[in-house]
Parts: structure tokens; C-alpha cells; sequence
């Protein structure tokens, strides 16, 4: 496509717009809000280290809710978030990684129709390293009860009810990767215009690939199917699969999302035995969940092992979860381990197979 004939985000969300009439323009401004939010975050981010003051780096990381070491950057961040998205009235409230509550919309400002959950920057303890990191979010509706102030349970809303989904990659470019519903679509960063350009139209997940992503320092506190899965692609050729695969670990989600958008693979941030109070490492609303829209509506799949991630009903706010997704007979082969698992541990429980079990060998 010529580059004059791009459509900007603006252009490619009025014409979504003008397939729903009934439209009041809430999603669309709001989603224009988050751009601008990511676009200064792509700023500060290509700083680098030019974005601190001599010195003042390092003495200034703090702990968020989940104990984990806050960089100023994902303060930063999360300022940016609220501060470009709170003021346009299509917000009634906000959930972020780095607030242990959720915050309502101030009431100086109108009540808008939807909630925004928000990851301001994922994998921002690659920052140092100059590798890429991300924002992601999700867009859910807000309850209609106006006269009361949103609370942390309003968000607890499975993954089907995202009306939009997206993360933006901060990498050699900077890009958005948005859904809302039908399809997904890549924009990338013009950074003389300032403006997002439609460059990657019905992104499709690859059904197979060759390629899997896993943090194999944890292999030890793996569950059955994930070593049965990883031992597997590692036998190569000679093993089960009959080919060799290719490992991939950025430990940054965002990038190994797009890679995954981009040319197919398997991530997995399985449930270990590590720690067994933590059901997972990564975040169910603001990681998971936007993540997993993003795929099922690229073609991939995104689960738990044993469930589709977007069919999980939320208890917390910061809920970890299993994650599992990309390339959907990868995804799929995996959930058949889990099962198969979950059958052989039920024979096991079975009085009748049990250590004195009458058809024990
Ligand atoms: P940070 O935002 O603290 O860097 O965490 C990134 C992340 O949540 C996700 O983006 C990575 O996939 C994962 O953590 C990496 O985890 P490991 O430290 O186990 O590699």
C-alpha cells in the first residue's frame, strides 16, 4: 500500500465506528487516549538513561503491591496512563499492575461508559538491558449503576467481556497492536507525524510452528504435561514430534507476543511447584486476559492448561494465573497433556486403582 494511503488509528477507528451506528464515540476517543498514552511512554522509554537526572536512578526504585521492585519508569508510567485517559469522560474508572486498588474516575470529571485495566509497562526490568518492553490493556464495560463508585469488583469481569484489547511494543519501532473484536491490527509508530499508521491488517497466528518460548530455569518445579510438552520438542527429530523445534526467552511478554503474532510460536508461564501459594507468575486482567483476546481474535489460543483463559472468572484484582498461548495445535496439544494428566491422576484417586486397589499391578 502506498504510504499516503495508510490509514491512520483516527481514520481506521471511525470507519470501525461507522459499522455500529449506535455509537456515542466513548470506545474510539478512549482508545485514541490510551495511543497518546503510549506514544509519551515510547518517548521516555527511547530516553533511556538520558531520561534521569545524573545519579538519581537508582536510588529511586520503590515496591508495588505485588512486592516486586518498582522501577520510576513504571511510575511514570502509570501516570501517563491516568493522566491521558482520566479527563475525557469515557472512563468511569482504572486498574493498574502498579495500584493495589482501583481508582474511579475523579469526580471533577464526567463518568464514561467503560473501565480500563492496565499493565503501563511489562517487562520493564529489561529497561536496563535495552531490550523491548510494552503496555497492554483492556477495555471492559463499566456497570450501569451510575450513582455508585466503582470498586475493585466491577473489574472482575471474564476475558469475553474485553470490548478492546492491545499492547503497545516499545522495540526498534514503536508499535500498537489493538482488537476490538474483529480482528487484529498492527499500527506503527511514524514518529515525524506523530501519528499511528495502519502497517499490519488481520494479523493471523500461525496454526503451527517450530518455536517455543518458556523460562526453563523453573523446569524443576514444572507440572507433568509442560516437561512431558518441552521434553518433547527437545527430543527433536529423533523424538515423538519428529522435528526440531527452536526456543525463544526475551522475558519481556510483550515481545514475545508480537514475535508470536508475527511468525508463530508457543508461550508458557505455566503453574509451578515453586511456590505453590502463587497460581502462576503473570497477571490474569491486565496480561492474561488482554493477551488472550488478542490471540483467539488472531486465530491462536490462549489458555491455562485446562482452560481457556478469557473463560476464567476473576476473584482479585492482582490474580496470577497459568498462561499459555500462540500457535493454536501447540496450544491445543498442550491442554490434550493436561487432560490426559488430569485422567491419569483421577485413575490414581480411584479407589479402585489406589496403592491396594483391586486392579493395581
Ligand atoms: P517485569 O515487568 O518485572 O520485567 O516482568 C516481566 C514479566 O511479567 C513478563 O513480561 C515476562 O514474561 C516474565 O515477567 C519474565 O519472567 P522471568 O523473570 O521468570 O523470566
Amino acid at each position: 500500500m502506498p504510504y499516503s494511503q495508510r490509514p491512520t488509528l483516527t481514520q481506521f477507528l471511525i470507519e470501525e465506528r461507522r459499522k455500529h451506528p449506535e455509537a456515542r464515540g466513548q470506545l474510539n476517543a478512549l482508545i485514541l487516549d490510551v495511543a497518546n498514552a503510549c506514544k509519551a511512554i515510547a518517548k521516555v522509554v527511547a530516553r533511556g538513561e538520558l531520561a534521569h537526572p545524573v545519579g538519581s536512578r537508582h536510588s529511586s526504585a520503590t515496591v508495588n503491591v505485588q512486592g516486586e521492585v518498582q522501577k520510576p519508569l513504571d511510575v511514570i508510567s502509570n501516570e501517563v496512563f491516568i493522566q491521558t485517559t482520566e479527563w475525557g469522560g469515557n472512563l468511569a474508572g482504572l486498574a493498574s499492575e502498579e495500584m493495589e486498588t482501583s481508582y474511579p474516575v475523579p469526580g471533577k470529571y464526567p463518568r464514561g461508559d467503560y473501565l480500563l485495566v492496565f499493565d503501563p509497562l511489562d517487562g520493564s526490568s529489561n529497561i536496563d538491558v535495552n531490550v523491548s518492553v510494552g503496555s497492554i490493556f483492556s477495555i471492559l464495560r463499566a456497570p450501569e449503576t451510575i450513582d455508585e463508585t466503582i470498586n475493585d469488583q466491577d473489574f472482575l469481569q471474564t476475558g469475553r467481556n474485553q470490548v478492546a484489547a492491545g499492547y503497545a511494543i516499545y522495540g526498534p519501532t514503536t508499535m500498537l497492536v489493538l482488537t476490538v473484536g474483529t480482528g487484529v491490527h498492527g499500527f506503527t509508530l511514524d514518529s515525524d507525524l506523530g501519528e499511528f499508521k495502519l502497517t499490519h491488517q488481520f494479523i493471523k497466528v500461525a496454526e503451527d510452528t517450530q518455536e517455543f518460548a518458556i523460562n526453563a530455569s523453573n523446569s524443576r518445579f514444572w507440572e507433568a504435561p509442560i516437561k512431558r510438552y518441552v521434553d518433547e520438542c527437545l527430543a527433536g527429530t529423533a523424538g515423538p514430534r519428529g522435528q526440531d523445534f527452536n526456543m525463544r526467552w526475551v522475558a519481556s511478554m510483550v515481545a514475545e507476543a508480537h514475535r508470536i503474532l508475527m511468525r508463530g510460536g508457543v508461550f508458557m508461564y505455566p503453574r509451578d511447584n515453586k511456590d505453590p501459594s502463587k497460581p502462576g507468575r503473570l497477571r490474569l486482567l491486565y496480561e492474561a486476559s488482554p493477551i488472550a483476546m488478542i490471540m483467539e481474535q488472531a486465530g491462536g489460543r490462549a489458555s491455562t492448561g485446562n482452560v481457556a483463559i478469557q473463560d476464567v472468572q476473576p476473584t482479585e484484582l492482582h490474580q496470577r494465573i497459568a498462561l499459555i498461548f500462540g500457535s493454536k495445535n501447540e496450544v491445543e496439544r498442550i491442554e490434550r497433556y493436561h487432560q490426559e494428566r488430569n485422567y491419569d491422576d483421577e485413575i490414581e484417586s480411584s479407589p479402585l486403582f489406589a496403592a491396594r486397589g483391586l486392579f493395581r499391578d
